[in-house]
């Protein structure tokens, strides 16, 4: 390293040892700030640029035209925001106390709603401590009479490749689910960067972990990882139920199951997220009517019942439309009930149930018909064997999948204290 160093913005010249300070400074900050860490790279991503193309070219970001947009300025920081040199990455630990993943996953009646989106909406509150960050690097520069940094926080938006810089910056390695994951916590975090303009040291990457498991791609309920490292984004349930405007293929229909919002298995089966810290911000915690709750309660609500009791909340984000045919879906799942009939029937009577909601209501009626009449069928038989109740009966045929029943048997074994 030269003795000094200059920032393209600012004249000042920065010695090693300041340079060196001040980046522990910053690491200090970030965790005062409530980040978990911080780690700090380049901007060269030109490693990536081939894979994110042959993404984007095979359609696997489906719907989500913000993937495409701004071409390789995704791969390209400092063109994202010129004078960038040095990428400040943070991750923030979100996982809720008593996650209960496998009490929820395990009763079909119930929503299954991603953990990281039971509290509020994690793009403001990373945005605005990155903000602080940026803010707290810059009164140090004038307490050293350095002139002015250009910095700007980043948190999804536009999305530029969080992961692979989180991964350069050291904050872990990636998994074969495609998260980041570290060996001491696990992969429940959120990423956010701070692009700037100074000559900052860099940090070394972490070394692959997943070894020889493939846990998670065996897993996924839908097939999205299609290969290690690479997830068909159309296939993914959290593209499904969040990303998607339209209808959901049907195809995806029943092995959505419960899952209303997101998904987690991947990470649900993931070994290494047996260490896993619960999240410091109460912020992410599960809102009250959002822990564990009845799919009809959730169905029942109305446009304006969705909006206030989402609000700051991720879920708001996609409306109350989307927000009934993701529920209609899982009602069309859950065991056969006379009492879910009825509550799609209302739904489908209602004024709030546009074209698109009817659809996915007719689609779980007919799923609910044929359960029913399955179920009588049992009866039926069970009658004429003198009242002896046949095994399915009793379990009034177990919607559950084999896949889904796997995963809970590993969140009950793995992670006990989220089970
Ligand atoms: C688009 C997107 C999605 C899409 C597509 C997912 C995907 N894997 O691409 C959908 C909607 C499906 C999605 C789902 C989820 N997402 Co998302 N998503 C994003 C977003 C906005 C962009 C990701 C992206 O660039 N994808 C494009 C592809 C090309 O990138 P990639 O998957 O990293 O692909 C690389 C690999 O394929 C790799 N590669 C290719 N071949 C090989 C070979 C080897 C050996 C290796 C190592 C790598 C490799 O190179 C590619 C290019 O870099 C980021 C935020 C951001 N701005 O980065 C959040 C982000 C990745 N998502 C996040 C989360 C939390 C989720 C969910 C867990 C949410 C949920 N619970 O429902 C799921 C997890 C699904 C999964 N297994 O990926 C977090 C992940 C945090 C972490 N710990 O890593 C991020 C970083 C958001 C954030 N700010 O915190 N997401
Ligand atoms: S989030 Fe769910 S659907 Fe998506 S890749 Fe992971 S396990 Fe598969
Ligand atoms: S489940 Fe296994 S393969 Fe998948 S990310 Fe975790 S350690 Fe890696």
């Amino acid at each position: 390293m030269p003795d000094t160093a200059l920032s393209p913005t600012n004249s000042h010249p920065f010695s090693p040892t300041e340079l060196r300070e001040l980046t522990a400074k910053i690491k200090q900050w970030g965790i005062e700030l409530g980040f978990a860490q911080i780690g700090i790279c380049d901007t060269d991503l030109t490693s990536e640029e081939l894979k994110l193309q042959q993404w984007l070219d095979k359609g696997y970001h489906g719907d989500m035209a913000y993937m495409e947009a701004r071409g390789m300025m995704r791969a390209r920081p400092h063109e994202l925001h010129p004078g960038t040199i040095r990428v400040i990455s943070a991750r923030m630990n979100y996982l809720p106390p008593e996650a209960g993943f496998a009490t929820n996953l395990k009763d079909p009646n119930l929503a299954y709603i991603s953990r990281y989106a039971g509290g509020r909406d994690y793009h403001k509150l990373i945005r605005s401590r990155l903000k602080k960050l940026g803010l707290m690097i810059q009164a140090e520069l004038d307490t050293m009479n350095a002139g002015k940094t250009n910095f700007r926080p980043f948190v999804d938006s536009a999305p530029i490749l969080e992961r692979p810089l989180a991964e350069k910056a050291g904050l872990g390695w990636t998994g074969k689910h495609s998260l980041l994951l570290n060996e001491e916590v696990g992969s429940w975090f959120f990423l956010g960067e701070l692009l700037i303009d100074l000559p900052l040291p860099v940090d070394i990457p972490v070394s692959e972990g997943c070894n020889t498991c493939v846990a998670c791609i065996k897993s996924c309920p839908t097939n999205a990882i299609v290969e290690p490292y690479i997830v068909d984004g159309r296939r993914c349930i959290s593209y499904l139920t969040i990303e998607l405007q339209g209808a959901i293929p049907e195809e995806f229909r029943p092995l959505i199951g419960n899952r209303i919002y997101g998904c987690d298995d991947c990470q649900l089966v993931c070994p290494v997220n047996s260490k896993a810290p619960i999240t410091l911000e109460s912020d992410f915690h599960t809102r009250d009517p959002l822990k564990q709750p009845q799919l009809l309660t959730l169905f029942s609500w109305t446009e304006a019942e969705f909006l206030k009791i989402t609000e700051g909340s991720p879920i708001r984000r996609i409306g109350h439309k989307r927000w009934l045919r993701n529920i209609a879906v899982a009602l069309g799942n859950a065991p056969a009930s006379e009492k879910i009939v009825q509550g799609l029937e209302q739904r489908k009577a209602s004024e709030e149930a546009d074209e698109m909601v009817i659809e996915h209501i007719d689609w779980a009626l007919a799923q609910q018909h044929t359960k029913l009449a399955a179920v009588q069928n049992l009866e039926t038989q069970s009658l004429e064997t003198k009242g002896q109740e046949t095994p399915a009966l009793s379990q009034n045929v177990s919607s559950l999948s084999r896949k889904t029943q796997r995963v809970i048997r590993s969140v009950e074994k793995g992670l006990p204290r989220d089970a």
